[in-house]
């Protein structure tokens, strides 16, 4: 193989970007083009997919843990696309519904917002909502019901926060697509969110999805940092997400290795400390 070939094969190892993908003059190839139109293809799909909470794996969750959904003030996915304020507040009708369902005041309330991707939601929600579960329970959190809002954004966090009241609300919510994929998932987490908190005060862990951070590693990191926000008793750009364990020293006659992007080695839940409210 020659060195080309070599760099060309770590380099597509270590990234599912385009790279290299040139063929004769610069130009792309037939397979190269086709696999764009089919990825973009895919993304415009995702972003128009509508949130199913009937059938599938979603759809399996859930029956068994009672999730259901209630809508932003969008009343339509192309209003929904078109105007995001609408998708920070709740339809005004399912205020009185999450209050009559939901108890107020849990360590943690998982919330599930279709966002640019249903798509998303569909294909990782239903491993990662229930892990993400196991593991609060497991630090000793009360988990309030999980609901899901349709034609969701980012900032319905605070009125989730203001009618609710949990300690951290962890929002999943599907990601713009890109031409990697549109499987792409979302967590922002909000310590106690309120009316005028902006993305200054949430954290997020994104690109949840098989190539990028799997469901049960990305329920690991959550927790861990959900853990942070309540020790930091504050959320946003104040906090970092916790390290995992310090990367290895490398001796400079030592070759380095491409990372791999498939052991981000972020499983170790080990250093999760749920201590008591700082706030
Ligand atoms: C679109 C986008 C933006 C847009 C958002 C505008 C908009 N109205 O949509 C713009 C260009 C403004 C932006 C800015 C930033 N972004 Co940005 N953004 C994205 C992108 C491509 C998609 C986000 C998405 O789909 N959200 C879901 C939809 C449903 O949410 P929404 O309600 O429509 O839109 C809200 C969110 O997108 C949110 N948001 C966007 N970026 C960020 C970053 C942080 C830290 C937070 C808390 C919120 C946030 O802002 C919108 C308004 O509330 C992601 C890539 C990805 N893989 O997710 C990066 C991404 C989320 N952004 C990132 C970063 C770092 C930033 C900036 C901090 C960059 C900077 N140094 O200034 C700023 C912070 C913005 C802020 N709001 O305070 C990182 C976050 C890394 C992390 N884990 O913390 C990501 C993952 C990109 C990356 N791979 O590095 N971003």
């Amino acid at each position: 193989m020659s060195g080309r070939d070599e760099l060309v094969r770590r380099v597509r190892a270590a990234t599912p970007a385009r790279v290299f993908e040139g063929g004769v003059a610069g130009g792309a190839t037939t397979e190269s083009y086709l696999r764009l139109r089919a990825d973009h293809a895919a993304a415009r799909d995702a972003v128009r997919a509508p949130l199913d909470l009937e059938g599938g794996a979603l759809g399996a969750l859930a029956a068994e843990v009672g999730l259901f959904a209630v809508a932003s003030q969008a009343t339509s996915h192309e209003q929904h696309l078109l105007r995001p304020d609408l998708g920070r507040q709740l339809a005004e009708a399912d205020r009185a519904v999450l209050r009559d369902r939901c108890p107020a005041g849990a360590d943690l309330q998982l919330v599930v917002g279709d966002g640019l991707s249903a798509t998303a939601v569909h294909a990782q929600v239903p491993t990662l909502l229930p892990e993400l579960t196991a593991r609060a329970r497991r630090h000793g959190w009360s988990v309030g019901q999980p609901f899901a809002v349709r034609f969701a954004r980012v900032g319905v966090l605070n009125e989730i926060g203001d009618l609710l009241r949990p300690r951290v609300v962890v929002l999943l919510i599907g990601e713009r697509p890109g031409l990697t994929t549109a499987e792409s998932l979302s967590a922002y987490l909000a310590l106690r969110p309120r009316p005028g908190h902006t993305d200054a005060d949430r954290n997020l862990i994104s690109n949840i999805h098989a190539g990028g951070t799997p469901p049960a590693q990305a329920a690991d990191r959550i927790v861990r940092l959900a853990a942070a926000l309540v020790d930091a008793g504050v959320g946003g750009h104040a906090v970092k997400e916790p390290a995992i364990a310090p990367p290895p020293v490398r001796r400079l006659d030592q070759p380095s290795r491409l990372p791999d992007t498939q052991s981000s080695g972020r499983n170790d839940v080990s250093q999760v400390r749920i201590g008591e409210p700082h706030e």
